[in-house]
């Protein structure tokens, strides 16, 4: 894509975390620095095992790789927490590692570039709610688990047939509360998204003629149908706060599910017919 007349002013130098000028420029229009490299690093060793790997499975032969069924399986629970041989569970290993090494370095090279542009660190502080939703699967849950082998396997239908044993594994997940806490942020966010898209369209597509609206539209749709106008900034912010905490559910329903419950989740709710109250 063409650089933007206007950009050339924002491509400031500084900023940086690590690397002093080292790493400090661009290539076309995207900004390397230290972090760029290393998660460049990772991103290509991780793909390049996961090639590999892709070799040892069910279907080898390049010409026959079936894409559905390439899967990265974590070790047997039986290797505990300790490190497995490369094809028995420690090349999944050392693709988390990579994973996480390019996922935190994408972190912080958007930590750096929002440093260089004097912007708060609201898009790495969301962007780290999903980081922590993988390590929470892979590393937290295994290891609250004494096991790598309660990771998911990585791979396109073997990580969803994953979700579905470990989910009847506690019976019925619906009836996790956390699991019901993060379905309601998910559910509650597209609500709040098609509200705002569908409202800032409206304000920008107004009869042919007429000129475009502004913000006292948008508060004033709200307040004749509702009664209240949340605001431009808020909308964002409510937004942001939705979505993020639908991943932090999402992450709490699961490392809750074994090593804080083991049981069927329907008989969690026990509790209440327990109360002393009857
Ligand atoms: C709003 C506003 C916007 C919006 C939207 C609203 C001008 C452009 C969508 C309306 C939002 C409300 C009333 C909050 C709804 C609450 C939940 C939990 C979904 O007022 O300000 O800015 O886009």
């Amino acid at each position: 894509m063409a650089m933007l007349s206007f950009e050339k002013k924002y491509r400031v130098r500084g900023g940086t975390l690590i690397g002093g000028d080292l790493f400090d420029f661009w290539v076309g229009p995207f900004y390397v620095g230290f972090f760029g490299v290393s998660a460049f690093f990772f991103a290509l060793l991780g793909t390049l095992l996961i090639v590999w790997g892709a070799t040892l499975g069910p279907t080898p032969e390049l010409q026959t790789f079936n894409l559905w069924q390439i899967s990265i399986a974590p070790p047997d629970l039986s290797y505990g927490l300790g490190m497995a041989p490369i094809d028995q569970g420690g090349l999944w290993q050392f693709i988390t590692i990579c994973a996480i090494g390019a996922f935190v370095s994408w972190a912080l090279r958007q930590v750096e570039i929002s440093r260089k542009l004097g912007i708060g660190f609201h898009v790495p502080f969301a962007f780290s709610f999903a980081i922590g939703a993988f390590v929470t699967l892979v590393v937290i849950r295994p290891i609250l688990m004494g096991a790598w082998g309660h990771g998911f396997p990585y791979g396109i239908m073997s990580h969803l047939d994953w979700v579905s044993n470990v989910g009847y594994q506690y019976l019925h997940f619906h009836y996790n509360p956390a699991h019901m806490l993060a379905i309601t942020f998910f559910f509650t966010t597209c609500l709040a998204l098609a509200m705002h898209g569908s409202l800032i369209l409206s304000v920008t597509n107004p009869k042919k003629g007429e000129p475009v609206k502004t913000g006292e539209h948008e508060n004033t749709f709200f307040r004749d149908l509702i009664g209240y106008s949340i605001g431009a900034l808020g909308i964002h912010r409510l937004g942001l706060f939705l979505a993020l905490s639908a991943v932090f559910w999402s992450a709490v329903c699961i490392v809750i599910s074994g090593p804080f419950w083991t049981r069927g989740w329907p008989e969690w709710w026990n509790w209440w017919l327990e109360l002393p109250l009857w």
